[in-house]
């Protein structure tokens, strides 16, 4: 059976939850129209140890495609990443007690790889959804970015996976009452964004050309 493989995070600077782990654990074992099967994996908010895992679950299950989400506080939005940049720099210490700065993921890598989602195309159907979403130009440089960089450059070697890429959620309204002013999105409306990004992804061959990106 056809198998994709979605990762979300443990809690991190200080969280009780992690939406990201919240919407891929209720999408575990959820069957696509293509017959593929969800498989939801928790990976560790830490430098090293996380793309470990990732790289894990990729041998274990050998997925056709693979998101991997993570928890962006103060978006509002669905964001879909567009690219992976080789450095890790964290204003915080990841779960471990790590804070790597201006190092580079993989030693003589290539400087940044492309989301292998058709990026257009999801924006258009989460929003036909009524769930607002837009391309990001950055994962940042903490273990999102991290975990994106090396889940691209072992896609970029396996041959049978055929779309990757990386999503950031904003925080549950549960989250976001501790913050002030910060956006939140209910968990159902996460859900029905990340079975739509990956029914588009199945069936998009060519993205769409839905002028967006940022002025800044
Ligand atoms: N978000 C962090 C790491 C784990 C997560 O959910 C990030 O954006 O790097």
């Amino acid at each position: 059976m056809k198998k994709i493989l979605l990762t979300g995070f443990e809690p991190f600077d200080g969280e009780p939850i992690n939406p990201s782990w919240e919407v891929v654990r209720q999408l575990d074992a959820t069957r696509m129209s293509d017959g593929s099967a969800i498989v939801a994996a928790q990976l560790p908010c830490a430098f090293g140890l996380a793309l470990r895992d990732l790289e894990k679950h990729i041998r274990e299950h050998k997925p056709h495609v693979v998101v991997c989400i993570g928890q962006a506080g103060g978006r509002s939005g669905i964001s879909i990443e567009r690219v992976a940049i080789n450095v890790d720099d964290a204003r915080i210490a990841d779960n471990r007690g790590a804070q790597p700065v201006d190092s580079p993921i993989v030693e003589n890598g290539p400087a940044a790889y492309f989301s292998t989602l058709p990026l257009k195309a999801i924006v258009a159907a989460i929003r036909s959804r009524g769930i607002p979403a837009a391309v990001s130009q950055t994962a940042g440089t903490f273990v999102c970015n991290h975990v994106f960089y090396g889940l691209m450059h072992i896609a970029a070697k396996r041959r049978s996976i055929k779309h990757a890429g990386f999503v950031h959620i904003p925080y549950l309204p549960s989250q976001a009452i501790r913050h002030a002013d910060a956006p939140s999105m209910a968990l159902e409306s996460m859900g029905v964004a990340i079975l739509q990004l990956l029914e588009t992804t199945l069936t998009v061959d060519e993205d769409i050309a839905l002028p967006g990106g940022s002025l800044h």
